[in-house]
């Protein structure tokens, strides 16, 4: 009997293509990018992210508020030059997220917010936590997207890191529906970009005769200044800027993420004359911070000077007040490309008399503030607490400011010694972002020691965040400046209502942050003498845990930046 083709033949084995889930395909475009871990707070939307990220090696590290994500999303970017990435889930926990998108967007500060969605084939039809999230991210981010498809996942992280970098940096955001992330397509289908493959160089100097004209000016400049912000760091120009300020020989301000640009005691490191400095100078050079409200809008530089301004963004050179150049590009390479220009024609004009006239005022505000900074009044002046924390920073330490009225203070007074080694909030002046970049700091930089001073309001915040840094075994030195108010908004009331009506929504309770910590399994300890600050920071350092001391200061000390409201003006 003749054989049938069945029989004689096997069945060619139809091998069923090899597969991949959404959530792994975003943790691979992750790995792409660099990211080694991911602030999450978790939430049924997401889950497959995760379980990508245990197949790529990236960290997940789980927080107790959304905020808290995505500060320490931003706050990892600044410490690592990396972007930063948080992954929260739908509804709330997107909306959690906001404020720290918020102040990342207004700090130029490049992450990613990944937030979850209800599943597409249940688009609009009432799905637990559905929103519009994109409509929501959309003007507080460079770049928001809902991904719809599995097989778009990873292309649009990286897009979505692409446009983190357009211009000024900034977050981007991804809502990713819950199917588009669990289902999985093959593999062949899904396009994967490859690390260091899918954008350009963001090192631009900009136009060419731009840097030329600014060197010539620089050249001939009597009494130039410049103002360092927050974009050298963003541009890691740290080491760019220091030369073109030595080789050229001009003092520097620093402000933001600048500061500690140039150490203290370097003679071009000038802090407490800027506004003389500005007042009298021929030239006066904006580096990477714009003319917002803590540059009075531009408006107080005379219209004797030449200002010149150099930006990563094209929209912020000249906004506000009238510049005389403006360059745009990478504020770190057109410095360098300036110092370049200008070498071999260094400047005619001797500059010693201006110097020393500016090292005089500076010395004049320094010796004007001493004796409070260094009272010993009862209860604590809180200059005397900022002027212990600035003893007791090293090279190594980096310092994170969260709050009101205690931060101004230590704000003219707590000088970081490297570059890097600052943060604050940034424009948006969110309180909250302490713990948080304490996170972010620590994790990125165990080597490094994190000094974070906050408000009692600030604190609150956040403040439950202090157990994950327990959790994850990450010790810091903070100290809570305890006034039992929200000073900087109580000083406004009583000004302006009297003081029978100054403590309106304003008010704290005499709430013990040391054994706070303690009972997190942290340290802590209390002061209420100025002479015993010292001592129990050294304590808190030697104790290797997360720590609080609470030091309660003068409610009725107010900073003088408070009192003259520069904030709101
Ligand atoms: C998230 C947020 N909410 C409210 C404010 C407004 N605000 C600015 S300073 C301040 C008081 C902060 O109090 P605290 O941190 O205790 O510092 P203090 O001024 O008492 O030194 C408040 C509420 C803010 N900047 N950020």
């Amino acid at each position: 009997m003749a054989q049938t083709v069945s029989e004689t033949q096997p069945t060619a084995v139809v091998k069923e293509p090899e597969t991949i889930s959404g959530g792994h395909l975003v943790a691979k475009a992750l790995k792409a990018e660099g990211i080694d871990v991911i602030f999450t707070l978790c939430g049924g939307h997401i889950i497959d992210i995760y379980d990508g990220c245990v197949d790529e090696g990236i960290a997940v590290v789980d927080v107790r508020h959304e905020q808290v994500a995505a500060h320490a999303a931003d706050g990892y970017a600044r410490v690592t030059g990396k972007p930063g990435c948080a992954v929260v889930t739908a509804g709330p926990g997107t909306t959690d997220a906001v404020t720290g998108v918020a102040n990342a967007f207004r700090a130029e500060s490049p992450m990613l917010l990944i937030g979850g969605q209800g599943a597409l084939n249940q688009h609009k039809m009432g799905s637990l936590q559905d929103l519009p999230h994109v409509d929501m991210m959309t003007p507080i981010t460079k770049f928001a997207a809902t991904v719809p498809h599995t097989a778009r996942a990873a292309d649009m992280v990286s897009m979505a890191f692409r446009e983190c970098y357009n211009g000024a940096p900034g977050p981007s955001f991804l809502e990713i529906p819950r199917d588009i992330l669990d289902n999985s397509v093959p593999v062949e289908s899904a396009t994967v970009p490859e690390a260091g493959h899918y954008r350009g160089s963001t090192k631009s100097i900009g136009d060419p005769a731009s840097v030329e004209a600014l060197a010539d000016l620089l050249v001939r400049a009597e009494k130039p200044v410049v103002l360092l912000g927050s974009q050298v760091w963003t541009s890691r120009g740290s080491d760019a800027a220091t030369e073109f300020v030595r080789t050229l020989d001009i003092p520097a301000f620093m402000n933001g993420s600048a500061r500690g640009t140039l150490p203290p005691g370097d003679p071009h490191h000038f802090h407490l004359s800027r506004r003389y400095g500005f007042n009298n100078a021929d030239l006066i050079l904006i580096v990477g911070t714009p003319f917002d409200f803590r540059m009075g809008y531009g408006r107080r530089l005379p219209k004797s000077a030449t200002v010149v301004q150099i930006d990563f963004d094209y929209r912020t050179v000249g906004k506000n007040r009238d510049i005389d150049l403006g360059l745009v590009g990478d504020p770190g390479a057109i410095l360098a490309a300036v110092t370049q220009a200008a070498s071999g024609r260094l400047h005619k004009t001797d500059r010693k008399a201006w110097f020393a006239e500016l090292r005089a005022e500076e010395d004049a505000a320094y010796q004007k503030r001493l004796p409070r900074q260094l009272s010993d009044a009862n209860p604590i002046h809180p200059l005397r607490l900022a002027h212990e924390i600035n003893e007791f920073l090293t090279e190594d330490s980096i310092y994170i400011g969260d709050g009101g009225d205690i931060v101004t203070f230590s704000g003219g007074v707590v000088q970081p010694k490297s570059p890097g080694h600052w943060m604050d909030p940034g424009p948006l002046g969110t309180l909250g972002v302490g713990i948080p970049f304490v996170l972010a700091a620590k994790y990125a930089r165990p080597d490094k020691e994190v000094v974070a001073l906050f408000g009692d309001g600030a604190f609150s915040l956040t403040g439950w965040d202090f157990e994950t840094l327990v959790r994850y075994k990450l010790p810091f030195v903070g100290v809570v400046g305890n006034n039992s108010s929200m000073n900087q908004i109580r000083y406004g009331q009583e000004a302006k209502y009297g003081k029978d009506r100054g403590r309106i929504g304003n008010t704290l309770g005499d709430v013990k942050y040391d054994e706070f910590a303690r009972m997190l399994g942290g340290y802590g300890e209390e002061v209420r003498d100025p002479k015993d600050i010292g001592p129990a920071l050294l304590r808190a350092r030697e104790s290797g845990l997360p720590s609080l001391i609470n030091v309660w200061v003068d409610p009725d000390a107010y900073a003088p930046g408070t009192m003259n409201q520069t904030m709101y003006k």
